[in-house]
């Protein structure tokens, strides 16, 4: 039996990991903050069948007994401060987290078991300004966020241990990928969070920053398989995975409106846009500049052309069905009383 350590295991992707692993026979081990009040995130349904530790990213001694109670064969390291606007308000910390954090636990594999298999979350943020379209792994980098510059020293810092200490160590530069388990400060949840809302009438407006961002946006289910098929190749190597389709923040929101059975029709421009609902006529979007970040990624775009050939990766949600997923989850979520 194989055995796994993944780190941010409450989160998104930790999530449908563990899932993944628990499914092929793996036994599962995942690193757990301390919280003033117990919370299992979105592993809360098969806690039972996870291995928890008491660990956090920046405290190097708290990896390394992660790895000695483990003795994972992979290592999936998912933990992350990832909500990219906060990396402006709590710099330091993304840094310590996204980017010492990475040095951390491959010191703990190096010093534990420095024959197991690493996983970094690479993110297309580092892309940020973007060089060449769409992005491969080729591409250069220009981070535009404090969380893009943290990640891309994890990036860095990963490779670098590959080539210095032979480590199997893989980064996975991942896009945009969403859920029903996406935390609602992100776009996509924050969008169809409030169609549920506004749909049973518990929301008048939806207020957003910035709907003419593109961004690549997959499902964190399948993007989850390619992190596993990076760690069963016979060589380390980086990959991008995306699904090769851009669309604005307003294109989301109209397919969400649409899965709710309601139609927008957009007026004004700039920050004086807003979207009226066109059976009612009624403002249901409306843009804040609150929303707006120092410095924006314009258009995200991947080429998952090498993990397509290499791994044999294929995204298997399509856009539609992500959106249609998500909105259809949250208003059941609020029907039935069960939304966080
Ligand atoms: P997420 O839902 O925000 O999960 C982040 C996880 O990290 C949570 O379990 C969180 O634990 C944990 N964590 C945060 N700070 C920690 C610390 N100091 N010590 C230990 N654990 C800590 O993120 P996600 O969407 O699943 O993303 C997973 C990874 O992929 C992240 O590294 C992210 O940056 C990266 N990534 C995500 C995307 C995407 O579109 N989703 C794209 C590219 C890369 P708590 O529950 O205690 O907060
Ligand atoms: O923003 C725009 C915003 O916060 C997407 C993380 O998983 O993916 C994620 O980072 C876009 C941006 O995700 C609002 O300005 C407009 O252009 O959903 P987001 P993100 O910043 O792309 C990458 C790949 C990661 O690695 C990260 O960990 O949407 N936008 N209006 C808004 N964004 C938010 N959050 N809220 C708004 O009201």
């Amino acid at each position: 039996m194989k055995k796994a350590l993944i780190t941010g295991i409450t989160g998104q992707d930790g999530s449908y990991l563990s899932e993944l692993l628990l499914e092929k026979g793996y036994e599962v081990y995942g690193i757990m903050r301390r919280k003033s009040v117990v919370d299992y995130g979105n592993v809360e349904h098969i806690k039972d069948k996870i291995n928890f530790i008491y660990a956090d990213m920046t405290d190097v001694i708290s990896l390394i007994n992660a790895m000695k109670i483990s003795q994972a064969d992979e290592v999936y390291n998912l933990a992350a401060q990832s909500f990219v606007a906060t990396s402006w308000e709590q710099p330091l910390a993304t840094a310590d987290i996204d980017a010492l954090g990475v040095t951390n636990m491959l010191e703990a594999i190096r010093t534990v078991k420095p024959d197991a298999r690493f996983y970094q979350a690479s993110t297309s943020e580092m892309f940020g300004l973007v060089q060449e379209i769409p992005q491969k792994e080729t591409t250069p980098f220009y981070p535009r966020s404090p969380y893009g510059v943290a990640k891309l020293y994890g990036h860095w810092i990963t490779k670098n241990y590959r080539e210095s200490y032979n480590l199997y160590a893989c980064s996975g530069i991942l896009f945009n990928h969403e859920s029903e388990r996406r935390g609602k400060e992100f776009v996509t949840r924050k969008i169809t969070d409030a169609v549920a809302k506004i749909k049973l009438g518990k929301l008048d407006c939806l207020e957003l920053g910035n709907l003419d961002s593109k961004r690549d946006w997959g499902h964190s289910m399948d993007y989850v398989k390619a992190m596993w098929l990076m760690l069963q190749q016979d060589e380390p190597d980086d990959y991008v995975i995306a699904t090769n389709e851009t669309r604005t923040v307003r294109e989301f929101v109209d397919a969400a409106f649409n899965c709710a059975g309601i139609e927008i029709e957009w007026n004004g421009s700039g920050i004086n846009e807003f979207g009226k609902d066109k059976a009612t006529g009624k403002t249901i979007v409306k843009v804040n500049p609150k929303f707006f970040r120092p410095a924006e990624v314009d258009i995200l775009i991947g080429d998952p052309a090498k993990a397509e050939n290499k791994l044999g990766w294929r995204r298997e949600i399509s856009f539609n069905e992500l959106v249609e997923r998500m909105v259809k989850n949250d208003i059941y979520l609020l029907s039935n009383g069960l939304e966080k």
